[in-house]
């Protein structure tokens, strides 16, 4: 057992202790064990401007005393976590010189890139203080030459994943001073206690790291545009003595949009994406949108960059319309009118919403045209997420329709729930399940598939018309790419299926539910047309070219002929065969 006790400069406190392997040499006799140490940071080997120390009996007595004291205070010990709704992430390029610290360090590569940066506020939400110290003396920090001052490598971990949960950007963020910044209840302290020469957090207290702040990001460059979550983890290594740590884990689903290339198709009022369901998402990007020329201010704003949606009232009653995971700070409009100077305001809003997103409601009538516009405040670029209704269709009783033999729908279902009496789709527990209905249209293969979706999703397909009473039909896990779903139905004409979509582990986001023609293609039927022709059902997605081989092992192959799928599925016929052979057919996709 080694015991240290450091004399300390701080005028709050009279020592602190230097603390490590104390389950050493006399430990079983102690059960000193770091855990129970609350409000003290293990620190590794002792300073080397130790002035003070004890060992052997004297610490030993020392120690049990020590722990005694904390043990009557046990669950007293710090708890990190990451408030998620301060991140305000949003969508910036930056050019780093090789000879810049953020190169330097790591944390950023030379030359133009783009970034998505946003704040962190860490919150200790434990009943003690969270106490680094002297970073001097806490072999956590090591001294950066390139700044000038200590850095903590581990504290916090950034990274934007997708819906496998795969890292496709990350971050390097290293601590330099955590402090305490904002009081976050009454009921703390009223002043702060730590800074950048003797850190920690208080009870009670955040440190917050602004977006501007070297580090505050994830390279974005040469991410793909689609649906994201980036995930803010604090302490990941456990390094920190807390609470606990299932809850040092924030995540936001968001949207990103690749580099501005053109206007997008929905820069102009005339232009918009439609919207017909009552519960539906949608996506853009203001990154190379303008204004018209006989464009109105929007929320009492002089934009300059605006996207148009039109959204047509399925039913009446009230409706909620949110920019939630767009990456910027929106501004949102509603109107009613046909053309610029015709507009008339239903709603408006700027940050009603989830971080500094917009969010409005209105009551809505039945088959009325609105006008929705998505714009930046102070003219802020950035991608668009907009959701009509979001987690409306929560409850099996309230599930969106959908139509025609193909469609794609998107939506967000972070704020959905499972309900009392429901199946577990694809036998897993799911917790955020959101319902759609729809009817089909012809006999015959339907693929349903959650590719797009940004979180692992479940899908199941019912038919029936209770909650507890439902017939199922099919369902998938993973047979998506990426964790999501895929399943085919062999649809009967005026059949309605029910659908689930839901998610594994807690982690809802934006999904997107995709049916049609299946995409894998297949034989479906072989039928003797004659005495000397036999014709082949081949089923795939409209515009599948395929070479279609023969064998008479099912080793050697060769090519018979090339054929275009023109509408989903063709009927091929071989007048060809041997009666008296065997032959076999394969389909070969021609890229
Ligand atoms: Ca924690
Ligand atoms: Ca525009
Ligand atoms: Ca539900
Ligand atoms: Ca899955």
């Amino acid at each position: 057992m080694k015991l240290y006790v450091i004399p300390d400069a701080s005028p709050r406190t009279r020592f602190r202790f230097a603390i490590f392997d104390l389950r050493a040499s006399r430990g079983s006799q102690a059960r000193c064990e770091r855990s129970r140490l609350g409000g003290f940071s293990p620190v590794g080997p002792p300073p080397s401007n130790l002035r003070t120390r004890w060992s052997g009996l004297f610490a030993f007595v020392f120690s049990v005393q020590l722990v005694a004291a904390f043990h009557f205070g046990r669950a007293a010990t710090p708890d990190l976590i990451i408030r998620p709704d301060a991140l305000n992430p949003t969508v910036v390029e930056r050019n780093f010189l090789t000879n810049t610290c953020e190169v330097i360090e790591g944390c950023a590569e030379a030359g133009l890139r783009r970034y998505l940066i946003f704040n962190t506020e860490t919150r200790n939400i434990g009943a003690a203080d969270l106490i680094m110290g002297d970073p001097r003396f806490n072999t956590n920090f090591v001294f950066v030459s390139c700044h000038g001052h200590y850095h903590f490598s581990t504290f916090a971990d950034y990274r934007l994943v997708s819906s496998a949960g795969l890292p496709v950007a990350h971050g390097n963020k290293v601590g330099f001073c955590l402090r305490d910044s904002a009081r976050f209840t009454t009921t703390a302290p009223p002043s702060p206690r730590y800074n950048c020469d003797y850190q920690g957090i208080q009870s009670g207290w955040a440190d917050i790291y602004d977006a501007s702040l070297p580090c505050q990001w994830v390279d974005l460059t040469g991410v793909a545009p689609g649906l994201y979550v980036l995930e803010i983890e604090v302490n990941p290594e456990g390094r920190l003595t807390e609470t606990s740590r299932s809850n040092n884990l924030a995540r936001m689903s968001l949207v990103v949009d690749g580099p501005c290339s053109g206007a997008p198709a929905n820069d102009n009022f005339d232009s918009p994406i439609l919207m017909t369901r009552r519960v539906e998402s949608a996506f853009s990007s203001t990154a190379c949108a303008t204004r018209e020329p006989e464009e109105r201010n929007h929320t009492g704003r002089n934009v300059t960059n605006t996207v148009w949606f039109r959204w047509i009232a399925p039913v009446s009653g009230n409706v909620v319309m949110t920019t939630e995971g767009s990456t910027f700070d929106t501004l949102l409009a509603v109107y009613r009118g046909t053309n610029h100077a015709g507009l008339t305001s239903v709603a408006t809003g700027n940050n009603d919403g989830d971080r500094w997103t917009s969010r409005l409601s209105f009551t809505a009538t039945s088959n009325t045209v609105y006008q929705i516009v998505v714009a930046g405040l102070a003219n802020a670029p950035g991608a668009v997420a907009l959701h009509v209704n979001p987690g409306r269709n929560d409850a099996f009783s309230e599930r969106t329709t959908l139509e025609g033999s193909n469609g794609s729908i998107a939506g967000l279902n972070t704020s959905a729930s499972r309900e009392s009496g429901e199946p577990s789709h694809a036998n897993l527990p799911g917790t955020n399940s959101v319902w759609f209905s729809w009817q089909s249209p012809t006999n015959g293969p339907v693929q349903f598939d959650t590719v797009g979706s940004n979180f692992d999703t479940v899908l199941a397909i019912y038919t029936g018309t209770r909650l507890n009473e439902l017939t199922l039909v099919a369902s998938d896990n993973d047979s998506g790419p990426s964790r999501t779903s895929r399943t085919v139905v062999h649809a009967m004409a005026g059949t309605t299926y029910h659908l689930a979509v839901d998610a594994v582990g807690y982690r809802p986001g934006f999904f997107r539910l995709n049916w049609g023609a299946p995409d894998s293609s297949r034989f479906l039927a072989i039928v003797a047309s004659s005495a000397s022709e036999i014709q082949m059902n081949l089923q795939g997605s409209p515009g599948l070219i395929y070479d279609l081989q023969t064998s008479a092992d099912l080793v050697s192959w060769t090519n018979w002929i090339r054929v275009t799928n023109l509408n989903g599925i063709m009927w091929i016929p071989d007048p060809l065969i041997d009666p008296a052979g065997r032959r076999y057919y394969r389909a070969v996709t021609v890229p």
